[in-house]
C-alpha cells in the first residue's frame, strides 16, 4: 500500500486507482523499499564482468573491487556516466531541432515555419555566418548545418558557451574541462570511465564537469534557442495547470514527452476546422489538447495550451479515464503506462523513432509529414471518444490559473518597463535590498518525497525571504499547481521588498522559464545580470543559488553539475549516490568550490535546503558590500 503522497488530486486518484487493482509510480516505489544500500551509497560497480562488486560501507569487507578499484572511483565513475547520460538526452533533444532546422532550410519540412526571423538571424551571427543577402531558410540551412558540425567537431570551443562571463571561461580552460565539442565529450565520458582507463576521482570528476558544460552551454542551449527560432519565443501567458483541465464533454489529448516538433504541429492540428468538426460529430464539443511533463511547459509558454500533470501525474492522468490519446516521444515516459491504460479506452501512441514501448501502438514521426501525421493522431482519438465510459470519468475539479513564458530575453522588459529590456532593475532591486537574490528550484518530482510538496515549500520559503525564484519544467508544474505563479502570489507569500518589486512590475515572485532544457534559460540571465554590473563580476559572485529537491533522471544531475560548474551553489534533496566515497562527497560539496565557485549541497527537508540558499544568498551579498535588506526578514 503506498503512502498518501500530500497531494489531493494524486491521493484521489490514487484511491480510484487501487480501488481498480491498478499500479501507480507509488506502489512500485514502495515494492523497492529498502533501496539497495550499496547502490544508493554510489559504491556498487556494474561497469565490467570481473563483478558486479561492491565496497563495504563499515570498513570491515571489501574495500576494493575485483580490479582494484576503490570506492573513490566506482562512486565518481558511476556519477560522471550519470552526468553523461543526462547531457547526451539532452543534446540529442537540441540535434534533433537543429536537423529540423535545416531540413526547413532544404525545404523538406514544409509544415514548418520561421517564427523568430530575428533571434535566427542574431544565433546565425553568433555561429559566425554571414547572413547578408541571405533569406530565413537560406540562413536556417547554413545555421543547421554549422550546428550540427558543432555536435561532431573533435577540435575547437563550442559557440555558446562563449556568452560565458570571462572569469568562468577562464576558470574551465585552467581546470581542464572547457569542452571540445559536443558529442566527443559524452562520448570521452563512457571511454574514460571504462574499466581500468580513468582511475583517479578528481580526474574523473573533471569528465563529469566537462560533459556538463555541453549540455547547458550546448545542447541544452542550442534546444532552447533553436526552440525560440522554430515555434516562436515565448511571452508572459496566462495558462491553467493540474488534472482538472481535462474536459468532461471534449476529447482530450495528452502531449507527453520533450520535443516541440511534435506537440507544436499537433496544437495547429487540433485548430483543424475539419476535425473539430469530426470531433463534433463523434459526440464531443472540441477538442481540449493538455500536455504532460516537458512538452507540457513547451505549448504552454507558447500557445497558452494548459498542463496537465507533472511526471508523477502521468499514469493518474489515464485514471481519470477521460483521456482519448496520450501521444508520447522521448523522455520521462513511465513504461507502465499500458498497464494503467489497458483498464481505460486510452490509446496511447509513441512517436519517436528513438523509442518504443511494450503495449503502445507506434506512429513514427518525421518533420517531412508532420501535419499529417499529426492530424492523423487526433483523428484516432476523436474516433475513440465514443469508447469513453462515463461510469470510469472522474475529472478532478483542482485546476489552478499560472503565468507563464518569462525567458531571458522578456523577463526585464517586464521589471524594466516595456520600452527598456535592461536588467538595471534587477540588478537595482538586488543592491538595494528590495530583491534578496534569485533562486532557480527546478528538476523532477519523485515519490521519494511527498509529491511536489518539497518544491512548494521550499520556493514558499524562498519568496517569503525577498528571493525571486525562477522554474522550469515539473517544479514549476508542482508550483503553479499550489497557485505560486500568479502575480496575485505576491501578496500572499512574498516578503515585503520582492512584494513590492512584483506589485510595480505587475510580475508572479515566481517565473516559470519554460522546460528543462530551457534551464539554459536561467544560465544567459545570470550573463545579463553579471554584464548589467554592480552584483559581481562573474556568476560565481552572483547572489543566487539553486535546488532540485525532487530530482530523479540524470538529466537533472547533468543540469546541476552545468550550474555548479557555472559557480552556482545547488542543492538537492536527496543525495547524489556518492555517500559511500567520503573523498568524492567532500570534494564535490566542498573543495570543488575554491576552483569552481560553485558546489553541490544535500538537504531533505526543504525549508532547511531553501534557508542554506537564503544562507549561500546572504555569504554573496556580504562579499559583494551589498546594503542590508530593505525590509527586515520573514
Ligand atoms: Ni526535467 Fe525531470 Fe522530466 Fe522535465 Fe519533469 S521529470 S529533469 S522537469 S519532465 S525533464
Amino acid at each position: 500500500m503506498s503512502k498518501p503522497t500530500g497531494n489531493g488530486v494524486n491521493d484521489k486518484l490514487i484511491a480510484i486507482a487501487k480501488e481498480n487493482n491498478i499500479t501507480t509510480v507509488w506502489d512500485r516505489f514502495m515494492l523497492q523499499e529498502p533501496h539497495c544500500g550499496f547502490g544508493t551509497l554510489g559504491i556498487c560497480c556494474k561497469i565490467c564482468n570481473l563483478g558486479p562488486c561492491r565496497i563495504d560501507p563499515f570498513g570491515e569487507g571489501a574495500q576494493v573491487g575485483t580490479c582494484g578499484a576503490d570506492a573513490d572511483t566506482i562512486s565518481a565513475r558511476n556519477l560522471a556516466r550519470n552526468t553523461a547520460g543526462g547531457a547526451s538526452c539532452h543534446s540529442d533533444h537540441g540535434r534533433d531541432l537543429a536537423l529540423t532546422l535545416l531540413e526547413l532550410g532544404r525545404g523538406k519540412a514544409k509544415d514548418y515555419f520561421i517564427k523568430d526571423p530575428v533571434k535566427l538571424r542574431k544565433l546565425a551571427i553568433e555561429f559566425g555566418l554571414k547572413i547578408d543577402g541571405k533569406d530565413d531558410l537560406k540562413i536556417a540551412e547554413e545555421l543547421g548545418e554549422r550546428i550540427l558540425r558543432e555536435y561532431g567537431q573533435q577540435e575547437g570551443e563550442l559557440t555558446l558557451i562563449k556568452r560565458a562571463p570571462k572569469k568562468q571561461i577562464d576558470t574551465w580552460k585552467k581546470m581542464n574541462v572547457y569542452p571540445k565539442g559536443i558529442d566527443i565529450e559524452v562520448v570521452e565520458t563512457m571511454a574514460r570511465t571504462h574499466v581500468g582507463v580513468d582511475n583517479e576521482y578528481k580526474h574523473i570528476i573533471e569528465c563529469a564537469v566537462r560533459t556538463s558544460l555541453v549540455d547547458g552551454w550546448g545542447g541544452s542551449m542550442i534546444a532552447t534557442d533553436l526552440s525560440d527560432i522554430l515555434f516562436g519565443s515565448p511571452k508572459p501567458i496566462r495558462a491553467e495547470v493540474n488534472l482538472g483541465v481535462l474536459k468532461e464533454d471534449e476529447v482530450n489529448v495528452l502531449v507527453h514527452g520533450h520535443e516541440p516538433t511534435l506537440s507544436d504541429i499537433i496544437v495547429t492540428a487540433s485548430q483543424d476546422k475539419e476535425l473539430i468538426e469530426l470531433a463534433k460529430t463523434n459526440g464531443a464539443k472540441g477538442i481540449n489538447l493538455a500536455g504532460i511533463c516537458c512538452t507540457a511547459a513547451e505549448i504552454l509558454m507558447r500557445h497558452g495550451l494548459p498542463m496537465a500533470g507533472n511526471f508523477l501525474q502521468q499514469e493518474l492522468a489515464i485514471v481519470t479515464g477521460a483521456v482519448e490519446a496520450m501521444v508520447v516521444d522521448i523522455q520521462c515516459i513511465m513504461p507502465s503506462l499500458p498497464d494503467v491504460a489497458k483498464n481505460y479506452h486510452t490509446k496511447l501512441i509513441s512517436t519517436s523513432p528513438k523509442a518504443k514501448f511494450k503495449g503502445i501502438e507506434h506512429i513514427e514521426f518525421h518533420e517531412k509529414e508532420a501535419l499529417s501525421i499529426a492530424k492523423n493522431i487526433l483523428r484516432q482519438a476523436i474516433e475513440n471518444y465514443k469508447n469513453r465510459s462515463s461510469k470510469k470519468v472522474n475529472i478532478p475539479k483542482e485546476k489552478m490559473t499560472i503565468v507563464a513564458g518569462f525567458t531571458m530575453e522578456n523577463i526585464f522588459h517586464n521589471l524594466g518597463g516595456t520600452f527598456r529590456g535592461t536588467y538595471r532593475p534587477l540588478n537595482d532591486a538586488i543592491i538595494s535590498g528590495r530583491i534578496r537574490g534569485v533562486a532557480g528550484v527546478v528538476g523532477c518530482d519523485n515519490p521519494k518525497n511527498e509529491s511536489s510538496m518539497c518544491h512548494i515549500d521550499m520556493v514558499k520559503h524562498l519568496v517569503k525571504n525577498d528571493v525571486l525564484v525562477v522554474q522550469t519544467g515539473c517544479s514549476a508544474g508542482a508550483c503553479g499547481q499550489a497557485g505560486l505563479l500568479t502575480p496575485e502570489a505576491a501578496f500572499r507569500y512574498a516578503g515585503d521588498g520582492l512584494k513590492e518589486i512584483c506589485e510595480t512590475v505587475g510580475i508572479p515572485p515566481v517565473l516559470h522559464t519554460g522546460s528543462c532544457v530551457d534551464n539554459t534559460r536561467i544560465l544567459t540571465a545570470c550573463c545579463e545580470m553579471v554584464k548589467e554590473g554592480g552584483i559581481g563580476n562573474s556568476i560565481d559572485e552572483l547572489p543566487v543559488a539553486g535546488a532540485a529537491p525532487e530530482w530523479m533522471s540524470e538529466k537533472a544531475i547533468a543540469i546541476g553539475w552545468y550550474f555548479v560548474a557555472s559557480g552556482i551553489y545547488v542543492v538537492l534533496g536527496t543525495p547524489l549516490r556518492v555517500l559511500g566515497s567520503k573523498n568524492v562527497t567532500n570534494y564535490i560539496c566542498d573543495e570543488i568550490e575554491s576552483t569552481l565557485g560553485g558546489k553541490w549541497a544535500f538537504e531533505g527537508d526543504p525549508i532547511k535546503a531553501a534557508q542554506l540558499m537564503v544562507e549561500h544568498i546572504d555569504k554573496k551579498r556580504k562579499a559583494l558590500k551589498l546594503n542590508s535588506l530593505m525590509y527586515a526578514a520573514a
